[in-house]
């Protein structure tokens, strides 16, 4: 045990508490038939809570952890600490990247070496535990060797790297039943056309992929793999734009069933959408799987990794989550960080159980909104036009643009324009949040 969190004590479910606990988060609590828990399936993110020092664009660490530092014994002690929050939050998953649990070594061999002795210690750790792993990951942008990328870097040396640092994190996810593993590609774009060949580095990104589809089914590795989106940052422009634009890449290299969305609300912003629009697209494309649950300072135009703490923007994102069917393997990941002025333990604490408040009451707005139906059934009705048989069977392909113009041809009167009710459905969403 060591004191990391002292004088703080197990949270619990206490609607009517003053003092620090959840007030709207109650995991068993049933709702659509299932415990609030298994719906919204939270996870800490390794690397917020217990990796990153607190720095900005001007200024540098503000954390002063006692784990700080690339030994082991440290690592160790992270691991000690984080465990000691996933308990006392009584969460039912974590994510981690490589790189957040283990000292870098001065050769792939070391560095692997000290990877494979946390993950084992992780292991006796999650051993008859609560807290399971929602998804492992490899962080292939921050080492400098990645600086132009690793699926899409032109030396074919970092490439490799980049298999062999792939194959190794979903071992290590594989080993501890992970449910996911993730592929995030902050560094698969650019940062000059003048030096880019795009055909090449899409090619390559298409081969890697596919490689780490085949090694899956090799290992019979039976999670999910999921590609997270993001439009730019660190690279100015990044392959992964949006939902959109990764379900046309994965059409192009034969993956769109076997790789899904990790859906992130600051991401979404950055592309230029809403949370909610990247949610529906993945529905729309059958490939939802999960999200990394934060918002976005939208004055700023960064990825702030704030933690989501704003209810009827919740609401709207679960709605899609409950309309795409809920989480499979996915989860809600707490992909957010503290601001660098909230130094104390406890500040890490308050903020995923204020956010794990707001994301239940977002829950249970998106349920009531399901439960009423009247969104759900103004959408079917404003479509229904196209279940009659005529309309049905253009979409068959039993029409043509001449059937058509016959059609209309031989009718008297315009098709009359029906009221898309915006502020009638804006204002039955207030009903619900
Ligand atoms: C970066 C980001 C990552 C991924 C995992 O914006 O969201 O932390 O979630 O690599
Ligand atoms: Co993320």
């Amino acid at each position: 045990m060591t004191d990391f969190f002292k004088g703080i004590t197990p949270l619990r479910y206490d609607p009517s508490s003053t003092d620090l606990a959840f007030r709207h988060y109650n995991p068993d609590e049933i709702v659509m038939g299932k415990r609030m828990e298994e719906h919204l399936r939270f996870a800490v993110a390794y690397w917020h809570s217990f990796a990153w020092p607190g720095g900005d664009p001007f200024g540098g660490e503000t954390f002063e952890r006692p784990w700080f530092g690339n030994t082991m014994d440290l690592a160790r002690m992270k691991a000690d600490v984080a465990f000691e929050m996933f308990d006392l939050l009584n969460v039912p998953f974590f994510c981690w990247h490589d790189a957040d649990i283990r000292p870098e070594g001065d050769s792939f061999a070391e560095s692997l070496r000290n990877f494979e002795e946390i993950i084992d210690y992780f292991g006796a750790k999650m051993d008859g535990a609560k807290t399971k792993l929602l998804w492992g990951t490899a962080n292939m942008f921050s080492h400098r060797r990645f600086m132009s990328g690793a699926a899409t870097n032109p030396d074919p040396d970092v490439f490799a790297w980049s298999a062999a640092t792939v194959k190794a994190c979903m071992d290590a996810t594989h080993k501890l039943d992970g449910q996911n593993y993730v592929l995030w590609g902050g560094r698969e774009g650019y940062e000059t056309l003048l030096n880019t060949d795009m055909k090449r580095e899409r090619q390559n990104a298409g081969r890697f992929l596919q490689m780490a589809v085949e090694y899956k089914h090799k290992i019979g590795f039976k999670g999910a793999i999921l590609i997270e989106p993001k439009p730019q940052e660190p690279s100015k422009h990044q392959y992964d734009f949006d939902v959109a634009t990764v379900y046309g890449f994965l059409k192009a290299y034969g993956l769109e069933n076997e790789i899904k969305m990790n859906i992130e609300q600051g991401h979404a912003i950055l592309a230029g959408h809403s949370f909610e629009h990247e949610l529906h697209m993945a529905r729309a494309l059958g490939i939802f799987g999960s999200v990394d649950m934060n918002r976005n300072d939208y004055q700023c135009g960064w990825d702030t990794d704030h933690f989501g703490m704003n209810v009827p923007e919740l609401a709207l994102a679960y709605y899609e989550i409950l309309m795409a069917g809920g989480f499979t393997t996915g989860g809600t990941n707490f992909d957010a960080k503290l601001r660098r002025q909230s130094l104390d333990p406890v500040d890490l604490i308050q903020a995923h159980v204020g956010s794990a408040d707001a994301l239940a009451r977002g829950l249970k707005g998106a349920v009531e909104m399901m439960e009423d139906g009247r969104l759900k059934g103004f959408v079917e009705d404003r479509y229904a036009g196209w279940k009659k048989p005529e309309n049905a069977e253009i979409l068959k392909g039993g029409s043509s643009l001449e059937a058509l113009a016959e059609r209309v041809h031989g009718e008297d009167s315009d098709p009359q324009p029906v009221s898309g009710r915006q502020e009638y459905l804006e204002s039955l969403v207030n009903l619900f949040v």
